[in-house]
C-alpha cells in the first residue's frame, strides 16, 4: 500500500492503540493534523492552549493510566515549548512518545524559519530520540519509539519529522517485531539473590519497605501490600511513591526525606534491613549518604542497572522488574519477627505526630488543615495533582493516599506549572475518576491559560489554589537561611483567581476563613463540572518537619 508520510505516522498510531493525542499544530505539522481529521471517531485530538501545557497533560495522561501519553507540536518554537514537559517527564521516568515536525530535509542546519535543532537539544532528556529522513523509515520508527518509551524503565521518545518526508509516497506495512541490539531489559532477578533476601528477612528484626516511584509505575502497589501486610514489614516511600498501601495501616509511615515524617525519618535510621524497591535515591531522599541508614543493610531492586549504587551503596543489588521479585518474594515462607518494631514505631509516631496548623497564625486558615479536610471529603478513588512548592509537600503529607497512580507530581525536576496541565491529562485518560489539582498561587499562573482548554472539554477538574501570598517554599527558605530577606518571593498582589476562573467560564469561589472550609470543600468535591476554589490561607506556614539539604535526617527543623 502506497501512503503518504503523513498518513503512514497516523496509521502507525492508531495501530500502536493511541486514541487519544495531546497536539498544537503548525506550518509543519498541518498535514498530520489534517491526517488525524479522518480518523477523528478513533483518535482524541485534544487541543491545548501552549504546548508546554499539552506536554505536563500527556504526561498527567501517562502518569494516571499507566498508557504512553502522545504529543504533536509543530518544529521551532512549537518544539522548544515541550522541552521543560519532556524534561519533566525523563525525571520521573513516565511513558511519552512525542512527535514534532521539521523543516524540509535540505532546509536542516539553514537557519530555516522555525528551525530548531530538536535531536540535539532534546538528547539528554529522552530515553531515545530519531530524525527521520525517509518516509519508509517512519511505521518502523514509531514501533520503536513506542517500545523504548513503555518497556524497561520508562521515558520519553522524540520522533522528528521533516515536512517533507511527511509529504513523501512510500509503500507501508507496520513492523510485527523490532530488533534493537543491546537492549534487553533484565526482567527477572536472579534466583540466588532472591534466596539471599530472604534468608536476610529472616535474621531482620527490623526490616523496612521504602517504596519509590517504580512502584507506581510499574503497577505494584498490590505486591507490596501483600509484602507487608503477610510479613508484618512497615513501609515508608518516595515523594514518586505515595499511594502505595491504604492511608490508614499501621504500617505506612508515611514519605521520608527532606520533607519526610518524623517517623518515616525514624524508620529509616533505625532499620536493620531496607528493601528499597523502585527507588533512585535522590538527595532530597538521602540528604547526608554517609548518614543514611546507618544500622541497615541495603537490598536495592530496580529494572535500571544504572539506579543501582549511584547515590547508596547496596549490600544485594537486584536487577529486575519489582513484580517479578516481589512474586517470588510474596511466594515464600518468611517468618519475619518484627512484631517490637512494629511496636517500637507506632509509639514514636503517637509521640511524633504531624501538625496539620499554622503555629504561628492560631485560628487561621492553614493550608495543612484545608488539605487534611480535603482529604476526608473527596472520594477516596480521587487523583491529586499537584504543582511544586509547599503545595506539594503540605498535599503529600496531609491528603493521604490509597492507592497507586492517585497522586501525580513532579518529583524529579520539580517543575512548577505542572499541576494544571497535568490534571487536565489526568482528567482526559480517567473520565469516571474525580481529578483534583492542588496549585500554588506561584506555579498556578506559570500555566494558566489552560483553564480554556478545561472549559473547551468540559473538564470536571476541581481546583485548589493555595494563595499565601508569596513564592511559599523559596519564603520558607529565606526564613531559614536568609534571615527572613524575602527578595524575589512576594506575591500580594495576585489576581482574583475565582473572578479569573468566570471569565474562563469555570465556576469561582473564594475562602478566606476557617470556619468556611469544610462546606467550600464540599462544594468543590460535589459540584458537577470544573470549579476553582481560591483559598487565601495564611501566609506564615511552613513545611515542617523538614531537613535542610545535604544534612543527615536525624537534623530536623521541626519549628521556623
Ligand atoms: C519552573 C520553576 N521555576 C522556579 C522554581 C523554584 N521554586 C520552587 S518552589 C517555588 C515557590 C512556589 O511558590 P507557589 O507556587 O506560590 O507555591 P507554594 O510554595 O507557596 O505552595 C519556586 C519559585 C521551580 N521549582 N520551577
Amino acid at each position: 500500500m502506497i501512503l503518504k508520510g503523513a498518513r503512514i505516522l497516523v496509521e502507525s498510531l492508531l495501530l500502536e492503540g493511541v486514541d487519544t493525542i495531546f497536539a498544537y499544530t503548525g506550518g509543519k505539522v498541518i498535514s498530520i493534523f489534517d491526517q488525524l481529521q479522518e480518523f477523528e471517531d478513533r483518535v482524541r485530538l485534544i487541543l491545548p492552549r501552549h504546548e508546554q501545557g499539552g506536554t505536563h497533560a500527556a504526561d498527567g495522561y501517562a502518569r494516571s493510566t499507566g498508557r504512553p501519553g502522545v504529543v504533536i507540536v509543530t518544529s521551532g518554537p512549537g518544539a522548544t515549548n515541550t522541552v521543560t514537559g519532556i524534561a519533566t517527564a525523563y525525571m520521573d521516568s513516565v511513558p511519552m512518545v512525542v512527535i514534532t515536525g521539521q523543516v524540509n530535509l535540505d532546509q536542516i542546519g539553514s537557519d530555516a524559519f522555525q528551525e530548531a535543532d530538536v535531536v540535539g537539544i532534546t538528547m539528554p532528556i529522552t530515553k531515545a530520540n530519531f530524525l527521520v529522513r525517509d518516509a519508509s523509515e517512519i511505521a518502523y520508527t514509531v514501533k520503536k519509539a513506542f517500545h523504548l518509551a513503555t518497556t524497561g524503565r520508562p521515558g520519553p521518545v522524540v520522533i522528528d519529522i521533516p515536512g517533507d518526508v511527511q509529504a513523501q509516497d512510500v509503500s507501508f506495512d507496520y513492523p510485527d517485531t523490532i530488533e534493537l541490539r543491546g537492549y534487553k531489559p533484565n526482567m527477572n532477578g536472579h534466583p540466588k539473590q532472591i534466596k539471599s533476601v530472604i534468608g536476610m528477612l529472616k535474621q531482620s528484626r527490623k526490616p523496612l519497605i521504602i517504596a519509590g516511584g517504580g512502584v507506581n509505575l510499574s503497577g505494584a502497589t498490590e505486591m507490596v501490600n501483600r509484602l507487608a501486610d503477610e510479613k508484618g514489614i512497615p513501609v515508608v516511600c518516595t515523594l514518586m511513591g505515595h499511594g502505595v498501601m491504604p492511608k490508614r495501616s499501621e504500617l505506612l509511615l508515611g514519605p521520608i526525606g527532606m520533607h519526610g515524617t518524623l517517623y518515616g525519618n525514624y524508620a529509616v535510621q533505625h532499620a536493620d534491613l531496607i528493601l528499597a524497591l523502585g527507588v533512585r535515591f535522590s538527595d532530597r531522599i538521602v540528604g547526608d549518604g554517609a548518614g543514611f541508614a546507618p544500622k541497615a543493610k541495603l537490598v536495592h531492586v530496580d529494572i535500571d542497572p544504572a539506579e543501582i549504587g549511584k547515590s547508596i551503596k547496596a549490600d544485594l543489588p537486584i536487577v529486575g522488574t519489582i513484580q517479578s521479585v516481589l512474586g517470588d518474594l510474596n511466594k515464600a515462607d518468611i517468618p519475619v519477627d518484627s512484631e517490637q518494631w512494629i511496636r517500637e514505631l507506632v509509639e514514636y509516631r503517637s509521640a511524633h505526630p504531624l501538625v496539620a496548623e499554622d503555629p504561628k497564625n492560631p485560628g487561621g486558615l492553614a493550608p495543612q488543615r484545608l488539605i487534611q479536610l480535603a482529604g476526608e471529603i473527596f472520594p477516596k478513588e480521587t487523583i491529586v495533582v499537584t504543582d511544586v512548592g509547599q503545595n506539594q509537600m503540605w498535599a503529600a503529607l496531609f491528603f493521604g493516599f490509597s492507592r497507586g497512580r492517585s497522586f501525580l507530581t513532579s518529583g524529579g525536576l520539580g517543575t512548577m506549572g505542572f499541576g494544571l496541565p497535568a490534571a487536565i491529562g489526568a482528567a482526559v485518560g480517567n473520565p469516571d475518576k474525580p481529578v483534583l489539582m492542588i496549585s500554588g498561587d506561584g506555579g498556578f499562573q506559570m500555566n494558566l491559560q489552560e483553564l480554556a482548554t478545561i472549559r473547551r472539554y468540559r473538564l470536571p477538574v476541581k481546583m485548589l489554589v493555595i494563595d499565601n501570598g508569596y513564592l511559599g517554599m523559596v519564603r520558607q527558605w529565606q526564613e531559614l537561611l536568609f534571615e527572613k530577606r524575602y527578595a524575589g518571593t512576594v506575591m500580594d498582589d495576585n489576581p482574583d483567581f475565582a473572578a479569573l476562573a468566570e471569565v474562563f467560564g469555570i465556576h469561582g469561589r473564594t475562602l478566606r476563613d476557617a470556619k468556611d472550609a469544610q462546606d467550600v470543600l464540599r462544594e468543590l468535591a460535589e459540584c458537577e463540572g470544573p470549579m476553582l476554589l481560591h483559598a487565601h490561607v495564611s501566609p506564615s506556614a511552613n513545611v515542617l518537619p523538614m531537613v535542610p539539604a545535604g544534612k543527615p535526617l536525624e537534623q530536623v527543623v521541626e519549628k521556623i
